[in-house]
């Protein structure tokens, strides 16, 4: 179990909130995972990247971390922490853990000195401004709604929030700063951490503050010394432990600086994550709107990408769902029947985990988990979905509307409990769950998963089991087919003498393969019985010459 070459690695990333509730306090836990571990391994999973367990307030689920060197009691104490990494690590499973640097609760001993006057000594640890006339210092929004500068009565400055409002941004121009990041990352790194998920780090570096044109994105996205900051990130903590493993979250990046991000020689990260495909369903790039998702978008995003990033000598991060978006199978599967949602989960699964890069499998993704279909605004808790609701009836939106658009595109489609079996709340826990479990556990669930040898657990444990003993899929040049095809997806991929194709039909209807793909070859992977040139509603194949 596990494999020497990260490149080989499957990561499966864990919201612990929602994972399994060891305490029946109604929250998942640390040793609800370490419960599950023996089901991880049975998957064949890599990695486990745990979203963040440190000390938060939880206004954004620990994406606030109020104390980087304590565990947040609701998950456990450092001892579970230390727990589950030696019973993974005894499992071959390795953990990354999310590290987030862009900013910290401000609830967080830093920031709490910060805003007692303008000469503390830990003031510019974070970002202040004076106001401009009365106003923010600058017209720049935060992603969460609402101006991205927060007036703070103590010293009548503003500070930067581009996250909620206790979230304060950390000011990386401050090399003292930098160094309390770094020893706080070799810290966990000595506790005996694998590899981070770095949040939102492409945001660290600040341009200059002035008004924008748009929403101010252009003056702290993949800033002016991002790279600067990352390299002397990797000299001062991982840079130089075989196998440790990175990945960084980029907002709104480019390409270009994702290849300069992960190109090895640049000793700045082993890999990123991209949005750009999850935003084909965005109308005019906006994400509280509905809007069927485009097909030939997505297809030619993701071949940018990879022929990008491949031809940069970068690595990827490849994924269709995380803890910020909605259910995949929900959002370009079919879940309007069982049958379309069993084929269209294996189908996707199929088409992901044979492009390059590392895959990410999300909790629940590989049993088909759908979004919510919440109706009502109390059943949400995510508190960027709360603060778009908000927003769009300001905006004069009908509730109706702004539920469906919810529907689709809430975090919390995706922080729903794991479903475990179909005992009451899914086996997740003895108490309440602290968010609504999907009505439909007692189909969709682990146990139901793991008993049917047909089911789209075994896709995905066939998917990782091809990854590890396959050089193309890890190596392979990848080639784009069909990219205009409204219906295929499809692509090759090449080592030395051997050919990989892969078809995937992401419609509810038979579409026919054009004569110029050649489909004979060893079947590695059907979610079908058999083949033929005419796929059949959904089918994904992949053949090996
Ligand atoms: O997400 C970054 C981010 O921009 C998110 O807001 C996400 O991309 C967006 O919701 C998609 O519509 C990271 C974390 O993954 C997220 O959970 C945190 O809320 C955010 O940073 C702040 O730390």
């Amino acid at each position: 179990m596990g494999v020497s070459d990260w490149k080989k690695s499957v990561v499966y990333q864990i919201y612990p909130k929602s994972f399994n509730d060891t305490t029946g306090n109604g929250h998942g836990d640390i040793n609800g995972i370490i419960d599950k571990l023996d089901y991880l391994k049975t998957l064949g999973v890599d990695y486990l990247w745990l979203t963040p367990v440190y000390c938060s307030p939880m206004n954004d689920n620990g994406y606030d971390i109020s104390d980087y060197y304590e565990i947040n009691p609701d998950f456990g104490t450092k001892e579970d922490f230390r727990r589950l990494l030696n019973e993974a690590h005894a499992c071959g499973i390795k953990i990354m853990s999310d590290i987030v640097i862009n900013h910290t609760s401000t609830e967080h001993r830093w920031f709490v000195e910060s805003r007692q006057s303008k000469d503390n000594p830990y003031r510019d640890y974070y970002i202040w401004k004076d106001g401009d006339n009365g106003n923010p210092p600058t017209n720049w929004e935060s992603k969460f709604g609402g101006n991205a500068w927060q007036k703070d009565e103590v010293t009548g400055q503003y500070y930067l929030r581009l996250f909620d409002v206790t979230q304060a941004d950390l000011n990386w121009e401050n090399s003292k700063l930098r160094q309390e990041i770094y020893d706080m990352i070799n810290y966990w790194i000595d506790f005996g951490m694998d590899g981070f998920r770095f949040d939102v780090i492409n945001l660290i570096s600040k341009a200059e503050y002035k008004n924008s044109e748009a929403i101010g994105k252009e003056f702290y996205t993949d800033g002016p010394r991002v790279h600067e900051f990352l390299h002397e990130l990797n000299r001062n903590t991982f840079g130089d432990k075989e196998g440790f493993m990175t990945v960084g979250e980029m907002s709104s990046t480019t390409l270009e600086h994702c290849i300069k991000y992960t190109n090895p020689e640049r000793r700045e990260l082993s890999s990123v994550f991209n949005f750009h495909h999850l935003k084909v369903d965005y109308k005019d790039g906006e994400k509280w709107s509905e809007q069927p998702f485009d097909f030939v978008e997505l297809k030619q995003i993701l071949f940018k990408w990879q022929l990008g990033i491949q031809a940069g000598g970068g690595w990827n991060a490849i994924f269709w769902c995380n803890h910020d978006q909605p259910r995949v199978v929900s959002r370009f599967g079919d879940d309007s029947t069982e049958e379309n949602r069993v084929l269209s989960a294996k189908m996707l699964a199929i088409a992901l985990h044979l492009l390059q890069g590392t895959p990410y499998i999300y909790q629940g993704e590989e049993i088909g988990m759908t979004n919510l279909y919440f109706d009502n605004i109390k059943q949400y808790r995510d508190v960027e979905s709360l603060n778009a609701y908000s927003i769009m009836k300001e905006r004069g939106i009908s509730d109706d509307q702004a539920m469906r658009i919810l529907q689709h595109k809430s975090r919390d489609n995706s922080r729903s409990p794991v479903q475990w079996d179909d005992s009451e709340h899914a086996g997740f826990t003895t108490g309440t769950p602290w968010i609504e479990t999907a009505k439909n556990y007692k189909t969709v669930n682990v146990k139901q998963a793991l008993a049917d040898k047909n089911s789209i657990f075994y896709t995905y444990q066939h998917l990782i089991r091809l990854r590890h003993n396959f050089e193309i899929i890890t190596y392979g040049k990848v080639l784009p087919l069909l990219e205009n095809h409204p219906e295929l997806f499809a692509y090759e991929r090449r080592l030395d003498d051997d050919t990989l194709i892969i078809v995937a039909n992401f419609s509810a209807q038979e579409v026919t393969v054009p004569d110029d793909i050649a489909l004979e070859g060893t079947v590695l992977i059907n979610n079908y019985e058999s083949y033929s040139r005419t796929l059949k509603p959904y089918q994904a194949v992949a053949v090996k010459k």
